[in-house]
Protein backbone atom coordinates (compact mmCIF):
# COMPACT_ATOMS: atom_id res chain seq x y z
CA UNK A 1 0.00 0.00 0.00
CA UNK A 2 0.97 3.47 -0.43
CA UNK A 3 2.07 5.30 2.41
CA UNK A 4 0.22 7.94 3.89
CA UNK A 5 2.38 11.05 4.30
CA UNK A 6 0.35 14.61 5.11
CA UNK A 7 3.35 16.89 4.84
CA UNK A 8 2.78 20.48 6.25
CA UNK A 9 2.10 23.46 3.96
CA UNK A 10 5.28 24.77 4.66
CA UNK A 11 7.15 21.75 3.67
CA UNK A 12 4.93 21.51 0.23
CA UNK A 13 5.25 25.01 -0.92
CA UNK A 14 9.07 25.39 -0.72
CA UNK A 15 9.77 21.66 -1.57
CA UNK A 16 10.20 20.01 -5.17
CA UNK A 17 8.51 16.88 -3.29
CA UNK A 18 4.86 17.42 -2.68
CA UNK A 19 2.78 15.18 -0.38
CA UNK A 20 3.43 11.51 -1.55
CA UNK A 21 -0.10 10.19 -0.89
CA UNK A 22 -2.71 10.34 1.10
CA UNK A 23 -5.69 8.50 1.89
CA UNK A 24 -9.05 10.11 1.24
CA UNK A 25 -10.29 8.77 4.36
CA UNK A 26 -7.95 10.61 6.38
CA UNK A 27 -9.68 14.58 6.45
CA UNK A 28 -7.29 17.15 6.42
CA UNK A 29 -7.10 19.23 8.95
CA UNK A 30 -7.12 23.76 9.08
CA UNK A 31 -3.05 23.14 9.70
CA UNK A 32 -2.61 20.00 6.66
CA UNK A 33 -4.26 21.06 3.36
CA UNK A 34 -5.54 18.30 1.35
CA UNK A 35 -2.71 16.55 -0.51
CA UNK A 36 -3.72 15.60 -4.18
CA UNK A 37 -5.58 12.43 -4.15
CA UNK A 38 -4.79 10.97 -7.75
CA UNK A 39 -5.56 7.65 -9.42
CA UNK A 40 -8.93 6.71 -8.15
CA UNK A 41 -11.69 6.78 -10.37
CA UNK A 42 -15.75 7.68 -9.50
CA UNK A 43 -16.31 3.46 -7.85
CA UNK A 44 -17.83 2.28 -10.59
CA UNK A 45 -19.92 4.99 -11.78
CA UNK A 46 -8.95 4.68 -30.65
CA UNK A 47 -8.14 3.57 -30.52
CA UNK A 48 -7.58 0.56 -32.53
CA UNK A 49 -9.28 -2.90 -31.21
CA UNK A 50 -11.12 -1.43 -28.18
CA UNK A 51 -13.79 -0.36 -27.30
CA UNK A 52 -15.76 2.33 -25.81
CA UNK A 53 -15.42 3.16 -22.48
CA UNK A 54 -17.60 3.97 -19.08
CA UNK A 55 -18.53 7.45 -18.89
CA UNK A 56 -16.72 8.67 -15.65
CA UNK A 57 -14.46 5.22 -15.89
CA UNK A 58 -10.77 7.06 -17.01
CA UNK A 59 -11.70 10.87 -15.36
CA UNK A 60 -8.09 12.18 -15.85
CA UNK A 61 -8.20 12.15 -19.80
CA UNK A 62 -8.85 15.06 -21.24
CA UNK A 63 -9.00 16.50 -25.11
CA UNK A 64 -6.86 19.29 -26.26
CA UNK A 65 -8.65 21.32 -29.09
CA UNK A 66 -7.18 23.74 -31.42
CA UNK A 67 -9.54 25.52 -33.73
CA UNK A 68 -12.54 23.62 -32.44
CA UNK A 69 -11.19 20.32 -32.92
CA UNK A 70 -9.60 17.54 -30.89
CA UNK A 71 -6.41 16.88 -31.99
CA UNK A 72 -4.55 15.05 -29.04
CA UNK A 73 -5.30 13.47 -25.45
CA UNK A 74 -3.82 14.84 -22.43
CA UNK A 75 -3.85 13.76 -18.83
CA UNK A 76 -4.92 16.20 -16.16
CA UNK A 77 -2.20 15.32 -13.21
CA UNK A 78 -3.14 18.47 -10.70
CA UNK A 79 -5.82 21.01 -10.98
CA UNK A 80 -4.08 23.35 -13.14
CA UNK A 81 -1.88 20.86 -15.15
CA UNK A 82 -2.19 18.99 -18.17
CA UNK A 83 0.66 16.16 -19.38
CA UNK A 84 0.68 15.47 -23.59
CA UNK A 85 2.89 14.58 -26.30
CA UNK A 86 5.35 17.42 -27.39
CA UNK A 87 4.85 16.53 -30.75
CA UNK A 88 1.10 17.86 -30.84
CA UNK A 89 2.14 21.04 -30.51
CA UNK A 90 5.82 21.48 -31.80
CA UNK A 91 5.53 22.02 -36.16
CA UNK A 92 8.29 22.26 -37.71
CA UNK A 93 11.24 23.12 -34.86
CA UNK A 94 8.47 25.56 -33.42
CA UNK A 95 5.79 25.34 -30.37
CA UNK A 96 2.22 26.35 -31.33
CA UNK A 97 1.31 29.27 -29.31
CA UNK A 98 -0.43 28.51 -26.39
CA UNK A 99 -3.65 30.72 -26.97
CA UNK A 100 -4.49 28.61 -29.78
CA UNK A 101 -5.39 25.53 -27.61
CA UNK A 102 -8.01 24.26 -25.11
CA UNK A 103 -8.50 21.74 -22.80
CA UNK A 104 -11.35 19.58 -22.55
CA UNK A 105 -11.97 18.24 -19.17
CA UNK A 106 -14.81 15.46 -17.61
CA UNK A 107 -15.69 14.55 -21.26
CA UNK A 108 -17.14 11.50 -22.31
CA UNK A 109 -18.94 11.44 -25.96
CA UNK A 110 -17.31 14.85 -28.07
CA UNK A 111 -20.32 14.60 -29.90
CA UNK A 112 -23.03 14.49 -26.80
CA UNK A 113 -24.37 16.43 -24.33
CA UNK A 114 -20.96 18.23 -22.31
CA UNK A 115 -22.95 17.81 -19.07
CA UNK A 116 -20.18 17.21 -16.90
CA UNK A 117 -17.55 18.51 -19.48
CA UNK A 118 -15.81 22.12 -19.12
CA UNK A 119 -12.87 23.70 -21.10
CA UNK A 120 -10.02 25.57 -19.63
CA UNK A 121 -7.90 27.63 -21.84
CA UNK A 122 -4.16 27.09 -21.76
CA UNK A 123 -1.55 29.57 -20.55
CA UNK A 124 1.46 27.88 -21.45
CA UNK A 125 2.87 25.09 -22.78
CA UNK A 126 6.15 23.30 -21.85
CA UNK A 127 8.70 21.31 -23.91
CA UNK A 128 11.55 19.64 -22.86
CA UNK A 129 14.76 21.40 -24.74
CA UNK A 130 15.73 18.08 -25.83
CA UNK A 131 12.82 17.47 -27.86
CA UNK A 132 13.11 17.66 -31.63
CA UNK A 133 11.38 14.56 -32.90
CA UNK A 134 9.25 11.91 -31.43
CA UNK A 135 12.06 9.14 -33.30
CA UNK A 136 14.50 10.96 -30.87
CA UNK A 137 12.25 10.83 -27.61
CA UNK A 138 11.55 12.94 -24.58
CA UNK A 139 8.31 13.43 -26.64
CA UNK A 140 6.23 14.65 -23.55
CA UNK A 141 4.44 18.32 -23.03
CA UNK A 142 3.14 20.16 -19.85
CA UNK A 143 0.34 22.33 -20.39
CA UNK A 144 -0.41 25.19 -17.51
CA UNK A 145 -4.50 26.12 -17.41
CA UNK A 146 -5.35 29.24 -17.12
CA UNK A 147 -7.44 28.48 -14.38
CA UNK A 148 -7.58 25.48 -12.31
CA UNK A 149 -9.84 22.20 -13.63
CA UNK A 150 -12.99 22.22 -11.88
CA UNK A 151 -12.59 18.66 -9.64
CA UNK A 152 -15.45 16.66 -9.24
CA UNK A 153 -16.25 12.25 -10.15
CA UNK A 154 -15.47 13.03 -14.21
CA UNK A 155 -12.58 15.02 -13.49
CA UNK A 156 -9.96 13.94 -11.00
CA UNK A 157 -5.94 13.79 -11.64
CA UNK A 158 -3.67 10.42 -12.51
CA UNK A 159 -1.02 9.34 -10.39
CA UNK A 160 2.38 10.04 -11.83
CA UNK A 161 5.04 7.31 -11.47
CA UNK A 162 8.96 8.23 -9.50
CA UNK A 163 11.82 8.00 -11.25
CA UNK A 164 12.84 4.96 -9.16
CA UNK A 165 9.32 3.30 -10.29
CA UNK A 166 9.29 0.07 -11.99
CA UNK A 167 5.98 -0.95 -14.08
CA UNK A 168 6.28 -5.12 -14.46
CA UNK A 169 6.82 -6.18 -18.11
CA UNK A 170 3.75 -8.03 -18.62
CA UNK A 171 1.75 -5.99 -16.95
CA UNK A 172 -1.56 -5.02 -18.23
CA UNK A 173 -2.40 -0.98 -18.47
CA UNK A 174 -4.86 0.50 -20.62
CA UNK A 175 -4.89 3.48 -23.36
CA UNK A 176 -7.78 5.60 -24.12
CA UNK A 177 -8.15 8.27 -26.23
CA UNK A 178 -10.63 9.66 -28.96
CA UNK A 179 -8.11 8.96 -31.78
CA UNK A 180 -8.66 6.56 -35.21
CA UNK A 181 -9.76 2.99 -35.20
CA UNK A 182 -7.30 2.60 -37.74
CA UNK A 183 -5.32 3.94 -39.83
CA UNK A 184 -6.89 6.67 -41.90
CA UNK A 185 -10.44 5.77 -40.24
CA UNK A 186 -11.57 8.36 -37.47
CA UNK A 187 -13.64 7.22 -34.74
CA UNK A 188 -17.23 7.73 -35.84
CA UNK A 189 -19.84 9.54 -34.53
CA UNK A 190 -20.80 9.90 -31.43
CA UNK A 191 -16.62 10.28 -30.97
CA UNK A 192 -17.29 8.36 -27.31
CA UNK A 193 -14.11 7.43 -25.51
CA UNK A 194 -12.60 4.80 -26.04
CA UNK A 195 -10.28 2.26 -24.32
CA UNK A 196 -7.59 -0.69 -25.00
CA UNK A 197 -5.99 -2.98 -22.91
CA UNK A 198 -2.35 -2.94 -23.93
CA UNK A 199 0.39 -5.18 -22.12
CA UNK A 200 3.83 -3.57 -21.44
CA UNK A 201 6.64 -5.17 -23.52
CA UNK A 202 10.33 -4.80 -22.28
CA UNK A 203 13.05 -3.06 -24.53
CA UNK A 204 14.49 -6.14 -25.49
CA UNK A 205 11.36 -7.83 -27.23
CA UNK A 206 10.08 -4.32 -28.46
CA UNK A 207 13.37 -3.82 -29.96
CA UNK A 208 13.02 -7.16 -31.14
CA UNK A 209 9.90 -6.33 -32.61
CA UNK A 210 10.68 -3.59 -34.76
CA UNK A 211 13.88 -5.02 -35.60
CA UNK A 212 11.83 -7.21 -38.11
CA UNK A 213 11.33 -5.60 -41.81
CA UNK A 214 8.10 -4.53 -42.24
CA UNK A 215 5.38 -1.83 -42.89
CA UNK A 216 7.46 1.03 -45.39
CA UNK A 217 10.85 -0.84 -44.95
CA UNK A 218 11.62 1.11 -41.63
CA UNK A 219 12.66 0.28 -38.14
CA UNK A 220 13.55 2.18 -35.42
CA UNK A 221 16.32 2.38 -32.55
CA UNK A 222 14.15 2.21 -28.90
CA UNK A 223 15.92 4.73 -26.48
CA UNK A 224 16.10 5.36 -23.01
CA UNK A 225 13.08 7.46 -22.22
CA UNK A 226 10.34 5.53 -24.33
CA UNK A 227 8.36 2.28 -23.81
CA UNK A 228 6.38 -0.05 -25.86
CA UNK A 229 2.69 -1.26 -25.16
CA UNK A 230 0.86 -3.98 -27.38
CA UNK A 231 1.21 -7.28 -28.80
CA UNK A 232 3.18 -9.20 -31.40
CA UNK A 233 0.52 -9.80 -33.29
CA UNK A 234 -0.96 -6.31 -33.41
CA UNK A 235 -4.86 -5.47 -33.76
CA UNK A 236 -4.71 -3.58 -30.48
CA UNK A 237 -2.85 -0.34 -30.39
CA UNK A 238 -3.54 3.58 -29.99
CA UNK A 239 -3.66 5.55 -33.34
CA UNK A 240 -3.54 9.16 -34.49
CA UNK A 241 -5.15 11.84 -32.50
CA UNK A 242 -4.22 8.73 -29.14
CA UNK A 243 -1.14 10.95 -28.73
CA UNK A 244 -0.43 12.54 -26.09
CA UNK A 245 -3.10 10.26 -24.24
CA UNK A 246 -2.58 8.40 -20.91
CA UNK A 247 -0.79 4.69 -20.83
CA UNK A 248 -2.01 3.99 -17.08
CA UNK A 249 -1.34 0.85 -14.79
CA UNK A 250 -3.06 -0.46 -11.56
CA UNK A 251 -1.16 -0.95 -8.62
CA UNK A 252 -2.94 -1.47 -5.22
CA UNK A 253 -6.21 0.20 -6.34
CA UNK A 254 -4.43 3.37 -7.59
CA UNK A 255 -4.15 3.92 -11.18
CA UNK A 256 -0.39 5.21 -12.20
CA UNK A 257 0.85 6.99 -15.37
CA UNK A 258 2.96 4.54 -17.35
CA UNK A 259 3.63 6.48 -20.39
CA UNK A 260 2.29 8.97 -23.24
CA UNK A 261 1.22 8.04 -26.32
CA UNK A 262 3.66 9.12 -28.84
CA UNK A 263 4.04 7.56 -31.99
CA UNK A 264 4.38 4.08 -33.92
CA UNK A 265 4.26 2.28 -37.43
CA UNK A 266 0.75 2.31 -38.51
CA UNK A 267 -1.59 1.20 -36.12
CA UNK A 268 -2.24 -2.30 -34.87
CA UNK A 269 0.02 -4.12 -37.29
CA UNK A 270 2.12 -7.29 -36.19
CA UNK A 271 5.34 -6.51 -34.87
CA UNK A 272 4.95 -3.03 -34.63
CA UNK A 273 3.73 -1.66 -30.99
CA UNK A 274 2.87 2.06 -29.85
CA UNK A 275 5.71 3.42 -28.50
CA UNK A 276 4.75 5.68 -25.47
CA UNK A 277 6.89 8.31 -23.73
CA UNK A 278 7.94 6.42 -20.16
CA UNK A 279 6.53 9.03 -17.66
CA UNK A 280 8.80 8.16 -14.79
CA UNK A 281 12.46 8.95 -16.25
CA UNK A 282 10.46 12.55 -16.80
CA UNK A 283 10.03 13.34 -12.85
CA UNK A 284 12.66 15.59 -11.92
CA UNK A 285 11.47 17.40 -15.29
CA UNK A 286 8.15 17.63 -14.28
CA UNK A 287 8.90 18.57 -10.87
CA UNK A 288 11.06 21.46 -11.83
CA UNK A 289 8.18 22.60 -14.24
CA UNK A 290 5.52 22.88 -12.12
CA UNK A 291 7.09 24.39 -9.24
CA UNK A 292 5.49 26.33 -6.61
CA UNK A 293 1.57 25.75 -7.82
CA UNK A 294 -0.38 24.29 -5.69
CA UNK A 295 -1.52 21.48 -5.16
CA UNK A 296 0.90 19.97 -7.85
CA UNK A 297 1.21 16.16 -9.15
CA UNK A 298 1.44 13.65 -7.03
CA UNK A 299 4.04 11.01 -7.26
CA UNK A 300 2.94 8.81 -4.62
CA UNK A 301 5.91 5.66 -3.87
CA UNK A 302 5.32 2.45 -5.37
CA UNK A 303 3.45 0.25 -2.67
CA UNK A 304 6.48 -2.17 -3.21
CA UNK A 305 10.17 -2.23 -3.80
CA UNK A 306 10.99 -1.74 -7.25
CA UNK A 307 13.79 -4.89 -7.53
CA UNK A 308 14.74 -6.71 -10.08
CA UNK A 309 12.59 -10.03 -9.76
CA UNK A 310 10.37 -12.37 -12.05
CA UNK A 311 8.30 -9.65 -12.99
CA UNK A 312 10.61 -8.39 -14.75
CA UNK A 313 12.97 -10.35 -16.91
CA UNK A 314 16.18 -8.91 -18.14
CA UNK A 315 15.98 -11.37 -20.94
CA UNK A 316 12.97 -11.04 -23.30
CA UNK A 317 12.72 -13.97 -25.35
CA UNK A 318 12.25 -12.26 -28.78
CA UNK A 319 8.97 -13.63 -30.23
CA UNK A 320 8.08 -12.18 -33.65
CA UNK A 321 4.13 -12.89 -34.47
CA UNK A 322 3.58 -14.32 -37.85
CA UNK A 323 0.83 -14.21 -39.81
CA UNK A 324 -2.56 -15.93 -38.67
CA UNK A 325 -3.90 -15.70 -41.91
CA UNK A 326 -3.30 -17.62 -45.23
CA UNK A 327 -2.36 -20.67 -44.59
CA UNK A 328 -2.75 -23.56 -46.49
CA UNK A 329 -2.13 -26.87 -45.90
CA UNK A 330 -1.71 -27.65 -49.66
CA UNK A 331 -2.07 -25.42 -52.44
CA UNK A 332 -5.50 -26.18 -53.69
CA UNK A 333 -7.14 -26.45 -50.78
CA UNK A 334 -8.02 -23.17 -49.49
CA UNK A 335 -9.18 -23.41 -45.55
CA UNK A 336 -10.85 -19.57 -46.48
CA UNK A 337 -12.42 -20.98 -49.65
CA UNK A 338 -16.28 -19.91 -48.97
CA UNK A 339 -19.64 -20.92 -50.99
CA UNK A 340 -22.74 -18.79 -50.21
CA UNK A 341 -26.03 -20.61 -51.53
CA UNK A 342 -28.40 -17.93 -52.32
CA UNK A 343 -32.50 -19.96 -53.19
CA UNK A 344 -32.54 -19.48 -56.43
CA UNK A 345 -29.07 -18.91 -58.05
CA UNK A 346 -25.75 -21.08 -58.63
CA UNK A 347 -23.24 -20.92 -55.32
CA UNK A 348 -21.10 -17.89 -55.63
CA UNK A 349 -17.50 -18.19 -53.98
CA UNK A 350 -15.78 -15.81 -52.36
CA UNK A 351 -12.99 -16.09 -49.09
CA UNK A 352 -13.88 -16.00 -45.60
CA UNK A 353 -11.01 -12.92 -44.19
CA UNK A 354 -11.98 -13.35 -40.69
CA UNK A 355 -13.50 -14.88 -37.68
CA UNK A 356 -17.32 -13.56 -38.98
CA UNK A 357 -17.03 -12.09 -42.14
CA UNK A 358 -16.82 -13.85 -45.95
CA UNK A 359 -16.06 -11.39 -48.78
CA UNK A 360 -17.50 -12.12 -52.03
CA UNK A 361 -18.29 -10.43 -55.50
CA UNK A 362 -21.48 -8.04 -54.99
CA UNK A 363 -22.65 -9.13 -58.70
CA UNK A 364 -23.55 -12.29 -57.45
CA UNK A 365 -26.23 -11.46 -55.04
CA UNK A 366 -27.50 -7.49 -56.39
CA UNK A 367 -30.09 -7.18 -59.31
CA UNK A 368 -28.09 -5.75 -62.04
CA UNK A 369 -30.54 -3.27 -63.14
CA UNK A 370 -31.73 -1.64 -60.32
CA UNK A 371 -29.07 -2.89 -57.79
CA UNK A 372 -31.62 -4.49 -55.35
CA UNK A 373 -30.69 -7.54 -52.71
CA UNK A 374 -31.84 -10.43 -54.61
CA UNK A 375 -33.36 -11.78 -52.71
CA UNK A 376 -33.52 -9.59 -50.00
CA UNK A 377 -34.33 -12.16 -47.10
CA UNK A 378 -31.12 -13.28 -45.80
CA UNK A 379 -32.72 -15.58 -43.40
CA UNK A 380 -32.07 -18.45 -46.49
CA UNK A 381 -28.75 -17.69 -47.35
CA UNK A 382 -25.84 -20.42 -46.28
CA UNK A 383 -22.26 -19.98 -46.94
CA UNK A 384 -20.49 -23.39 -46.55
CA UNK A 385 -16.88 -23.48 -45.19
CA UNK A 386 -14.22 -26.33 -45.77
CA UNK A 387 -14.24 -29.01 -42.86
CA UNK A 388 -17.54 -27.54 -41.48
CA UNK A 389 -20.27 -29.66 -40.75
CA UNK A 390 -23.34 -27.10 -40.92
CA UNK A 391 -23.67 -24.45 -43.17
CA UNK A 392 -23.54 -20.80 -41.41
CA UNK A 393 -26.35 -18.65 -41.50
CA UNK A 394 -25.88 -15.31 -42.44
CA UNK A 395 -25.88 -11.79 -39.98
CA UNK A 396 -25.37 -8.99 -42.27
CA UNK A 397 -24.80 -8.08 -45.78
CA UNK A 398 -22.88 -4.77 -46.86
CA UNK A 399 -22.42 -4.44 -50.49
CA UNK A 400 -19.54 -1.82 -51.67
CA UNK A 401 -20.92 1.37 -52.25
CA UNK A 402 -19.47 1.41 -55.63
CA UNK A 403 -20.13 -2.35 -56.21
CA UNK A 404 -22.88 -1.93 -58.87
CA UNK A 405 -21.36 0.52 -61.14
CA UNK A 406 -17.58 0.24 -60.86
CA UNK A 407 -15.93 -3.71 -61.83
CA UNK A 408 -13.08 -2.59 -59.64
CA UNK A 409 -15.25 -2.36 -56.52
CA UNK A 410 -17.58 -5.56 -57.33
CA UNK A 411 -17.14 -6.91 -54.12
CA UNK A 412 -19.61 -7.50 -50.93
CA UNK A 413 -19.14 -8.54 -47.23
CA UNK A 414 -21.22 -11.11 -45.26
CA UNK A 415 -20.86 -11.49 -42.15
CA UNK A 416 -21.40 -14.49 -40.22
CA UNK A 417 -24.49 -15.25 -37.62
CA UNK A 418 -21.82 -17.28 -35.28
CA UNK A 419 -17.86 -16.37 -35.18
CA UNK A 420 -15.55 -19.77 -36.80
CA UNK A 421 -13.63 -21.01 -34.58
CA UNK A 422 -10.26 -20.51 -36.70
CA UNK A 423 -8.40 -23.83 -37.14
CA UNK A 424 -6.47 -24.65 -39.45
CA UNK A 425 -9.46 -26.49 -41.79
CA UNK A 426 -10.84 -23.11 -41.61
CA UNK A 427 -8.66 -19.53 -41.62
CA UNK A 428 -9.16 -16.51 -43.03
CA UNK A 429 -7.15 -15.48 -46.20
CA UNK A 430 -4.47 -12.34 -45.93
CA UNK A 431 -5.50 -9.19 -46.78
CA UNK A 432 -3.14 -6.62 -48.59
CA UNK A 433 -2.36 -3.12 -46.95
CA UNK A 434 -2.76 -0.50 -49.93
CA UNK A 435 0.80 0.07 -50.03
CA UNK A 436 1.66 -3.73 -50.96
CA UNK A 437 3.66 -4.50 -53.41
CA UNK A 438 3.00 -7.61 -55.16
CA UNK A 439 6.91 -8.60 -56.61
CA UNK A 440 7.01 -9.30 -60.65
CA UNK A 441 8.03 -13.19 -60.17
CA UNK A 442 5.46 -13.51 -57.07
CA UNK A 443 4.16 -17.43 -57.06
CA UNK A 444 0.57 -17.05 -57.57
CA UNK A 445 -2.64 -19.09 -58.19
CA UNK A 446 -6.25 -18.68 -59.10
CA UNK A 447 -9.15 -19.34 -57.11
CA UNK A 448 -12.73 -19.61 -57.70
CA UNK A 449 -14.66 -16.40 -57.21
CA UNK A 450 -18.17 -15.35 -58.04
CA UNK A 451 -20.66 -17.55 -59.79
CA UNK A 452 -18.24 -19.67 -61.56
CA UNK A 453 -18.75 -22.86 -63.72
CA UNK A 454 -17.26 -26.14 -62.23
CA UNK A 455 -13.44 -26.01 -62.23
CA UNK A 456 -12.30 -26.55 -65.98
CA UNK A 457 -9.32 -28.13 -65.39
CA UNK A 458 -7.17 -29.89 -62.99
CA UNK A 459 -5.73 -27.02 -60.19
CA UNK A 460 -2.49 -27.35 -61.66
CA UNK A 461 -3.64 -25.49 -64.44
CA UNK A 462 -3.93 -23.08 -62.53
CA UNK A 463 -0.39 -22.02 -61.37
CA UNK A 464 0.47 -18.49 -62.03
CA UNK A 465 3.90 -16.42 -61.98
CA UNK A 466 2.89 -12.42 -61.73
CA UNK A 467 3.96 -10.49 -64.82
CA UNK A 468 5.67 -6.93 -63.90
CA UNK A 469 3.08 -3.97 -65.01
CA UNK A 470 4.97 -2.71 -68.10
CA UNK A 471 5.00 -6.05 -69.49
CA UNK A 472 1.29 -6.60 -68.96
CA UNK A 473 0.40 -3.12 -70.09
CA UNK A 474 2.55 -3.83 -73.25
CA UNK A 475 1.20 -7.15 -74.00
CA UNK A 476 -2.17 -6.35 -74.09
CA UNK A 477 -1.42 -3.00 -76.34
CA UNK A 478 0.23 -5.63 -78.45
CA UNK A 479 -3.27 -7.33 -78.44
CA UNK A 480 -5.31 -4.63 -79.52
CA UNK A 481 -6.64 -4.10 -75.79
CA UNK A 482 -5.54 -1.69 -72.95
CA UNK A 483 -4.65 -2.61 -69.66
CA UNK A 484 -3.82 0.98 -67.80
CA UNK A 485 0.37 1.37 -67.47
CA UNK A 486 1.73 0.43 -64.18
CA UNK A 487 1.06 3.14 -61.01
CA UNK A 488 0.91 3.55 -57.35
CA UNK A 489 -1.47 1.47 -56.17
CA UNK A 490 -1.10 -0.31 -59.61
CA UNK A 491 -4.11 -0.92 -62.15
CA UNK A 492 -3.76 -4.08 -62.83
CA UNK A 493 -2.22 -7.38 -61.44
CA UNK A 494 -1.62 -9.99 -64.16
CA UNK A 495 -0.34 -13.31 -63.84
CA UNK A 496 1.10 -15.69 -66.67
CA UNK A 497 0.32 -19.24 -67.13
CA UNK A 498 3.01 -21.32 -68.27
CA UNK A 499 0.81 -24.35 -67.97
CA UNK A 500 -1.85 -22.56 -69.88
CA UNK A 501 0.22 -21.39 -72.36
CA UNK A 502 1.97 -25.05 -73.90
CA UNK A 503 -1.59 -26.52 -73.54
CA UNK A 504 -2.64 -24.02 -76.19
CA UNK A 505 -5.82 -23.95 -74.68
CA UNK A 506 -7.75 -20.85 -73.62
CA UNK A 507 -10.82 -21.27 -71.27
CA UNK A 508 -13.36 -18.34 -72.05
CA UNK A 509 -13.69 -18.02 -68.42
CA UNK A 510 -13.27 -15.50 -65.99
CA UNK A 511 -15.00 -15.79 -62.88
CA UNK A 512 -11.43 -16.19 -60.09
CA UNK A 513 -9.82 -14.42 -58.16
CA UNK A 514 -5.73 -14.17 -58.13
CA UNK A 515 -4.10 -15.34 -54.74
CA UNK A 516 -0.56 -14.79 -54.43
CA UNK A 517 2.16 -16.39 -52.37
CA UNK A 518 5.03 -14.18 -49.96
CA UNK A 519 7.14 -16.59 -47.53
CA UNK A 520 4.54 -19.14 -47.43
CA UNK A 521 1.23 -17.29 -46.79
CA UNK A 522 -1.22 -16.34 -49.45
CA UNK A 523 -2.70 -12.83 -49.81
CA UNK A 524 -6.31 -12.40 -51.92
CA UNK A 525 -4.52 -9.61 -54.46
CA UNK A 526 -7.26 -9.26 -56.71
CA UNK A 527 -10.56 -10.17 -58.52
CA UNK A 528 -12.59 -10.58 -60.83
CA UNK A 529 -10.38 -11.19 -64.06
CA UNK A 530 -11.56 -8.24 -66.58
CA UNK A 531 -9.19 -9.65 -69.64
CA UNK A 532 -11.92 -10.64 -72.85
CA UNK A 533 -11.88 -13.19 -74.83
CA UNK A 534 -8.71 -15.48 -74.89
CA UNK A 535 -6.21 -13.04 -74.23
CA UNK A 536 -2.78 -13.56 -71.92
CA UNK A 537 -1.89 -12.87 -69.51
CA UNK A 538 -5.05 -12.85 -67.63
CA UNK A 539 -5.83 -8.94 -65.75
CA UNK A 540 -7.27 -8.76 -62.27
CA UNK A 541 -8.38 -5.43 -60.09
CA UNK A 542 -5.91 -5.55 -57.18
CA UNK A 543 -7.55 -5.94 -54.12
CA UNK A 544 -4.88 -3.56 -52.03
CA UNK A 545 -7.07 -0.50 -52.21
CA UNK A 546 -9.56 -1.90 -50.91
CA UNK A 547 -8.15 -3.31 -47.48
CA UNK A 548 -9.48 -0.08 -45.31
CA UNK A 549 -13.24 -0.51 -46.22
CA UNK A 550 -12.69 -4.48 -45.65
CA UNK A 551 -11.32 -3.57 -42.15
CA UNK A 552 -13.77 -0.53 -41.49
CA UNK A 553 -16.91 -3.21 -42.12
CA UNK A 554 -15.47 -5.91 -40.21
CA UNK A 555 -13.06 -3.90 -37.80
CA UNK A 556 -10.39 -7.09 -37.79
CA UNK A 557 -10.15 -9.03 -41.08
CA UNK A 558 -6.51 -9.82 -41.49
CA UNK A 559 -4.55 -6.56 -42.95
CA UNK A 560 -0.80 -7.90 -43.05
CA UNK A 561 2.25 -6.34 -44.21
CA UNK A 562 4.35 -7.32 -46.81
CA UNK A 563 6.48 -10.23 -46.15
CA UNK A 564 9.29 -10.10 -49.24
CA UNK A 565 10.82 -7.24 -48.89
CA UNK A 566 13.65 -8.57 -51.58
CA UNK A 567 12.80 -6.93 -54.81
CA UNK A 568 15.39 -8.21 -56.22
CA UNK A 569 17.08 -7.57 -60.31
CA UNK A 570 13.96 -8.08 -61.44
CA UNK A 571 12.41 -5.05 -59.23
CA UNK A 572 10.61 -1.72 -59.73
CA UNK A 573 13.59 -0.36 -60.59
CA UNK A 574 14.92 -2.08 -62.80
CA UNK A 575 11.83 -2.98 -64.77
CA UNK A 576 11.47 -1.64 -68.56
CA UNK A 577 9.61 1.48 -68.53
CA UNK A 578 8.71 1.38 -72.45
CA UNK A 579 6.86 -1.27 -74.64
CA UNK A 580 9.89 -2.93 -76.85
CA UNK A 581 8.94 -2.97 -80.72
CA UNK A 582 8.20 -6.76 -80.39
CA UNK A 583 5.67 -6.61 -78.11
CA UNK A 584 3.62 -3.79 -80.32
CA UNK A 585 4.06 -5.11 -83.34
CA UNK A 586 5.24 -8.55 -83.02
CA UNK A 587 3.30 -11.52 -84.31
CA UNK A 588 1.30 -13.66 -82.14
CA UNK A 589 4.38 -16.57 -81.63
CA UNK A 590 5.76 -14.51 -78.64
CA UNK A 591 5.22 -16.93 -75.69
CA UNK A 592 5.18 -15.44 -72.37
CA UNK A 593 8.56 -17.29 -71.84
CA UNK A 594 10.00 -14.81 -73.98
CA UNK A 595 8.37 -12.21 -72.14
CA UNK A 596 9.63 -13.64 -68.57
CA UNK A 597 13.61 -13.39 -70.27
CA UNK A 598 14.54 -16.59 -69.03
C1 LIG B 1 -0.23 9.29 -34.16
O1 LIG B 1 -0.03 9.60 -35.32
C2 LIG B 1 0.02 7.89 -33.73
N1 LIG B 1 0.09 2.92 -33.23
C3 LIG B 1 -0.13 7.55 -32.40
C4 LIG B 1 0.10 6.26 -32.01
C5 LIG B 1 0.48 5.30 -32.93
C6 LIG B 1 0.61 5.64 -34.27
C7 LIG B 1 0.38 6.94 -34.66
C8 LIG B 1 0.75 3.90 -32.48
O2 LIG B 1 -0.62 10.12 -33.34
Amino acid sequence: MSQHLLLPFVILAISPIPGALQDSALSPTQEEPEDLDCGRPEPSTRIMGGSEAQPGSWPWQVSLHQRGGHICGGSLIAPSWVLSAAHCFVTNGTLEPATEWSVLLGVHSQDGPLDSAHARAVAAILVPDNYSSVELGADLALLRLASPARLGPAVRPICLPRASHRFAHGTACWATGWGDIQEADPLPLPWALQEVELRLLGEAACQCLYSRPGPFNLTFQLLPGMLCAGYPEGRRDTCQGDSGGPLVCEEGGQWFQAGITSFGFGCGRRNRPGVFTAVAPYEAWIREQVMGSEPGPAFPTQSWEPQPGPWEPTDENCTIALPECGKAPRPGTWPWEARVMVPGSRPCHGALVSESWVLAPASCFLDPINSDLLPRDLDNWRVLLPSRPRAELVARFVPHENASWDDTSDLALLQLQTPVNLSTASRPVCLPHPEHYFLPRSRCRLARWGRGEPEPGPSTLLEAELLGGWWCHCLYGRQGESVPPPGDPPHALCPAYQEEEEAGRCWNYSHWSLLCQEEGTWFLAGISDFSSGCLRPRAFYPLQTHGPWISHVTRGAYLEDQLTWDWGPEGEETETQACPPHTEHGGEGLGLRGLWGS
